[in-house]
């Protein structure tokens, strides 16, 4: 039936793109390889809008794909109509078509914005999450600098009206020599701009994982962080290997710092590149950190005091 295979498509798309923030991981994480539905539909059928759904449903979660890997999904597509040169500030400008091929005008409002844009190397070594405008036409447009030449990766999170928030992802070649970096040694903290940003906490895969940052400054713990687009931090989480993207969202907190907690779920061990926005003295800034998840089994029921194992690393 197509609206089941939509809400589930719904269902699903919540549960990958906020599943920390919503703290679902736990009825993620607890559902057994059930009996898939039929996905053949996936993607052809979208003519009605989801009748006010409240995908507070069951979440049987068949397919865990993580955002940001496809270019269209859905079928949605995300267009990129600007080729950008090394180290010249472009206007950068987009579509994203709909399962009718015309650009899409109608988003969802999420953190205060219709849609997110973020923009990485790909190797991880630089971050821009910036927030385009769009015109009637559903041309959106950023100013975009891609310092150095390479190969980047552009992703864009949204949730078209009576769709499920999806994240696109395009790559973007900017010509020209390049050397890549590597990914930097997973570390506990992170510097930026005189900013100490320390990281508690350890990624499990296939479970909501409780991450703490805590910011300090000059040696003090930084209490008067600013809401930023409705939030104290915005977290990204990226795949080192594939740039598979979460968005996740921290937990709801009257404090202002210094610490900022997330539950962060990612779907296999390995290094991730964790990259957290947060305001201050009226500036956002980012702290970035390689943080590695477990190889082992998911634990079967949280015990928050418990540490995940993480000696059998061998690198
Ligand atoms: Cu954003």
């Amino acid at each position: 039936m197509n609206a089941a295979t939509k809400l589930g498509a719904y269902v699903l798309g919540l549960a990958v793109v906020f599943g920390g923030a919503l703290g679902v991981g736990n009825a993620v994480g607890e559902v057994a390889p059930a009996p898939a539905p039929a996905k053949s539909g996936h993607g052809t059928t979208h003519s009605a809008p989801a009748a006010g759904g409240h995908a507070e449903t069951t979440a049987t979660a068949q397919d865990n794909t993580p955002g940001g890997l496809q270019v269209s999904e859905d079928g949605y597509t995300l267009n990129p109509l600007t080729t950008v040169k090394p180290g010249e500030p472009t206007d950068f400008r987009f579509t994203v078509t709909g399962p009718d091929g015309r650009p899409v005008t109608d988003y969802q409002v999420e953190h205060d914005k219709k849609l997110h844009f973020i923009v990485v190397s790909r190797d991880l070594g630089t971050f821009q999450h910036v927030h385009p405008d769009m015109a009637a036409d559903g041309v959106w447009s950023v100013k975009l600098t891609l310092e150095d030449p390479g190969a980047y990766r552009a992703f864009a999170d949204f949730a078209p009206v009576g769709g499920s928030g999806l994240t696109l992802g395009a790559d973007l070649l900017v010509a020209g020599d390049y050397q890549p970096r590597s990914l930097p040694q997973a570390a506990r903290t992170a510097t930026v701009d005189g900013y100490t940003v320390s990281l508690a906490g350890d990624l499990v895969p296939g479970q909501a994982s409780k991450l703490t940052l805590s910011v300090s400054k000059d040696g003090r713990p930084v209490t008067d962080l600013q809401r930023y687009l409705g939030a104290y931090g915005h977290l990204v989480a990226l795949r080192a290997g594939d740039l598979a993207y979460l968005h996740v969202h921290p937990e709801e907190s009257v404090k202002a710092g210094p610490e900022i907690t997330f539950y962060a779920e990612v779907p296999s061990g390995g290094d991730y590149r964790l990259f957290l926005d947060f305001q201050h003295d009226g500036k956002v800034r980012t702290a970035d950190f390689t943080a590695q998840a477990g190889n082992g089994q998911p634990k079967p029921t949280a015990e928050p005091s418990a540490s995940p194992s993480h000696g059998d690393h061998s690198h």
